[in-house]
């Protein structure tokens, strides 16, 4: 039987969520996406096409929600072909949901989703899926770790740099494809591994620094804001993390050329994802969130007005 396993390409969640199902069915083919309507009818293509060539099958999708009105259909249409050719589907993800989505996509398939914010998709799946092995256990508490970013001083964040490189360097299918595959047989750091990450870090931190030099602080009504444009191999979270160990910030909004912005916080009376609904494609959780902005990514004092106005309404 085919088996497909289609994760989130974001982060270490993205990645450990499918090696926890990879463990489950070593023989599973797996791809990666992301959000925004594009990626989702690539995933949703994908899904028919296999499906069309044969009957019988099992996908899970991971890491990834619907939480917008433009892929519900989509979806519930290439769920429904599925069914029809006798394919199950196993869907786990934590993220906000599109309400109607929920309800409706909950009746037709197997959905695992926790949005309480106290779970991350990996742990969904160990739960539901793999509860006994002791590797998809470790995977399970490294991505809690790196999701929430609770102890972060005993995190070691070089997956989740390397997880970045990958993301934005050449052959990057198969490296973060590889790097799945060697999580699920326990290989968290190998010498391959080791050579593209020294490879990355001086790429790295020349663009951090180019980085920080665009970085601008303001007050939006009583929170200190850093606005800060990045470079690609720039981590958001990472560099957001640094950003509130080196000064007093309550908030950090990085954008970058593609007019992408991440959302951090370093407090509690800010909600991240309320400020993203404020820009395009915005979503995401409490404590981090992402979208997209209007203006012109070279035009920096217009971005930073627009996300200054995208704070100042979430805040009333
Ligand atoms: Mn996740």
């Amino acid at each position: 039987m085919r088996i497909i396993i289609c994760s989130h390409e974001a982060d270490i969640d993205g990645m450990y969520s499918a090696s926890v199902a990879l463990i489950k069915y070593p023989g599973a083919h797996i791809s990666f996406y992301n959000y925004g309507l594009d990626y989702f009818k690539r995933m949703f293509d994908y899904l028919k096409g296999e499906a069309k060539k044969a009957v019988g099958g099992l996908v899970i999708i991971s890491d990834l929600g619907i939480n917008d009105e433009s892929v519900l259909q989509l979806c519930i249409d290439t769920i429904r072909y599925l069914k029809k050719r006798r394919w199950s589907i196993i869907w786990v993800d934590h993220h906000p949901w599109h309400r109607q989505g929920l309800a409706s996509i909950r009746k037709l398939i197997k959905l695992h989703h926790d949005p309480t914010g106290k779970k991350c998709a990996t742990e969904i799946m160990y739960d539901r899926l793999m509860n006994k092995s002791k590797i998809a256990k470790q995977l399970k508490m490294i991505a809690h770790i790196s999701d929430f970013m609770t102890d972060v001083k005993n995190h070691d964040s070089r997956v989740s740099e390397l997880i970045h490189f990958y993301r934005n360097g050449s052959r990057s299918r198969q490296k973060l494809e590889s790097l799945v595959r060697k999580a699920s047989i326990g290989v968290l750091w190998d010498h391959e591994m080791q050579i593209d990450y020294i490879k990355f870090a001086k790429m790295s931190d020349f663009q951090k620094s180019k980085s920080l030099n665009t970085l601008v602080i303001k007050k939006v009504n009583s929170f200190d804001v850093a606005f800060v444009f990045t470079y690609p191999l720039v981590q958001a979270s990472l560099f957001a993390n640094e950003i509130f160990a080196k000064m007093k910030i309550d908030l950090v909004m990085l954008f970058n050329k593609e007019g992408k912005v991440s959302i951090r916080r370093n407090t509690h009376k800010i909600s991240c994802n309320k400020v993203a609904s404020f820009l395009v494609e915005g979503g995401g959780h409490e404590f981090a969130s992402g979208g997209r902005l209007e203006s012109d990514p070279r035009n920096f004092n217009a971005c930073i007005k627009e996300m200054q106005t995208a704070i100042k309404r979430s805040l009333t």
